[in-house]
């Protein structure tokens, strides 16, 4: 469950968060799939509560009320054409899982799809699930059923998260309702799940339940291949559950990976100890994980918040993002976002439960394109920077190679190369960066991805000359508003 199932030479996702499906189609074809992505993470295409108070907030898609493929993304039709489309662009769909819970106790309401819900009696008819589906005092001791001590492994899995109603998925019924929307989604052709809350259920019932899981659909996929499985497990190494406990079922989230990231880019820890970045900080297999710099709940000061960084800040978010995806650790996720006016106050977003950019009915905006290949329309689309998209160009031309010519200044400023293929050059240090490094290049001229495009044969930004000694002289002036060099093979003039 922990390979990528991505179509060849493709190794970056992006998680199109509270994207509309007819809009990710039209992202795969015209975007994605020609600038060399594997695929998309997705909102929960599940039926979900009406949340009111606050009014339509991004969150209320993860409080499931059933199964059925109809939300503010769109319906099962419009997910079907979507997934089709990104196929024949070759990227794939991944899909958000949330099966931990259903909606919040003590309410209830009328779903996105219309169906009916009950969290009093705990009553589910859109799946069916009835009060015999959840945990209950039977095996969560808090007295409220809330999860209120993290240290306490059987609390976190037994009780409920946030107040939300706790699916027993040691219950052999409830397994094969998950299975059944699992497998009703690769029937349709997806790739993979991104496993919502999976801290919050037992490792054992994870492999139990994926025993029942289909193959991928062989329209789409060589015939054996397993879904890809992302587990989100926010393990920072203060709690007793931990991350490698789910590795027999996927791949786990690495949460520490963008807070690590963020202290270097905002020089809170030199950048020259990047030089043993990965396992060497103490960090898991590479094969076992996903790193990203942000995501949808850290990114507005959710789900443990920590310090990340974001589109918000842009200069350093660009750099660790470049360094992301120029290092050969991890499997890489971009996050694309929307904005929000965020009204910090006493250290917290007042506003950090806005829903996406929407109509007056609170139907979802399209994507809006700019003529620059900029989003327009509140969404912000940090897939599409240049910076970014080259990057993951670059990552896909180094695949396969080991970092090489390692070189720091002591402090903030770092270099290196991956195989005789790339070489990226980073300026951190607020200062001028003026050297000969060893790229490991073949001799030539090459673009710098960062300041312009390789098009048609041509730089648009800066060009580098790579001597028949494999060295160039690199100029990063200290105040550039990107202070970052990338050259490759697959931008070579
Ligand atoms: C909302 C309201 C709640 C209300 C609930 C039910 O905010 O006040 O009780 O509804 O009515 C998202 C939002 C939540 C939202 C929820 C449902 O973030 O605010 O609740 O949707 O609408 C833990 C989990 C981790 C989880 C984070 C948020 O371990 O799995 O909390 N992250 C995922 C998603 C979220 C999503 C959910 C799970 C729920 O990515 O977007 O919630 O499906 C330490 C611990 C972490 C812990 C963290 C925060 O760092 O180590 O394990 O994360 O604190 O508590
Ligand atoms: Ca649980």
């Amino acid at each position: 469950y922990s390979n990528p199932t991505c179509a060849e030479g493709r190794h970056t996702i992006t998680h199109l968060f509270e994207w509309k499906w007819s809009d990710i189609a039209q992202e795969c074809e015209r975007f994605l799939g020609p600038y060399g992505y594997c695929g998309v993470q997705v909102s929960p295409p599940s039926e979900n509560r009406v949340v009111t108070s606050p009014y339509r907030p991004w969150f209320e898609r993860y409080q499931p009320v059933s199964y059925k493929l109809e939300t503010r993304s769109g319906n099962e039709q419009q997910f079907r054409d979507m997934v089709e489309r990104c196929h024949k662009a070759h990227v794939r769909i991944f899909v958000d899982l949330v099966i931990n819970h259903m909606t919040g106790s003590g309410d209830s309401g009328t779903g996105t799809g219309g169906t009916h819900w009950d969290g009093n009696s705990l009553s589910y008819p859109g799946v069916p699930y009835s009060n015999l589906d959840f945990n209950d005092g039977s095996n969560c001791h808090t007295g409220d059923l809330n999860i209120h001590n993290y240290n306490n492994a059987e609390e976190v899995r037994n009780c409920r998260l946030l107040s939300m109603v706790d699916l027993n998925l040691g219950k052999d019924y409830v397994r094969g309702k998950i299975a059944d929307y699992m497998n009703h989604l690769i029937d349709i052709g997806v790739a993979g799940f991104r496993i919502d809350a999976a801290k919050h259920m037992w490792p054992g019932d994870l492999t139990a339940l994926l025993g029942r899981v289909h193959n991928l659909n062989t329209n789409y996929f060589p015939s054996g291949t397993k879904p890809l499985v992302i587990q989100e497990v926010i393990d920072m190494g203060g709690e007793p559950i931990k991350m490698s406990e789910y590795f027999q079922s996927g791949r786990v989230t690495n949460f520490i990976y963008g807070i690590k990231l963020a202290q270097v880019f905002r020089k809170q820890n030199q950048a020259k100890f990047l030089r043993t970045w990965g396992e060497g900080w103490g960090m898991p297999n590479s094969n076992d994980i996903i790193v990203f710099i942000d995501n949808h709940d850290n990114q507005r000061g959710h789900g443990g918040g920590g310090g990340v960084l974001t589109h918000f800040e842009p200069k350093p978010y660009k750099m660790a993002t470049e360094f992301m995806l120029a290092h050969p650790y991890g499997w890489t996720r971009v996050m694309s976002s929307y904005n929000w006016d965020r009204n910090i106050q006493d250290g917290e977003d007042r506003n950090n439960w806005m829903g996406p950019p929407h109509n007056e009915d609170m139907s979802t905006k399209d994507v809006t394109i700019n003529s620059d290949m900029t989003c327009g329309g509140g969404w912000v689309c940090e897939h599409r920077w240049r910076q970014i998209y080259n990057m993951v160009a670059f990552r896909n031309v180094v695949h396969g190679t080991p970092l090489t010519h390692w070189w720091d200044n002591g402090n903030y400023q770092i270099a290196f190369a991956r195989g005789n293929k790339g070489f990226i050059v980073i300026n951190a240090e607020g200062s001028d960066l003026n050297s000969n490094l060893q790229t490991g290049l073949p001799q030539g001229t090459y673009c710098d991805v960062i300041s312009g495009n390789y098009d048609n044969g041509q730089c648009t930004g800066a060009s580098i000359h790579v001597g028949g000694d494999g060295q160039a002289h690199f100029q990063i002036s200290g105040g550039s508003e990107d202070p970052v060099i990338a050259i490759h093979i697959g931008a070579k003039v």
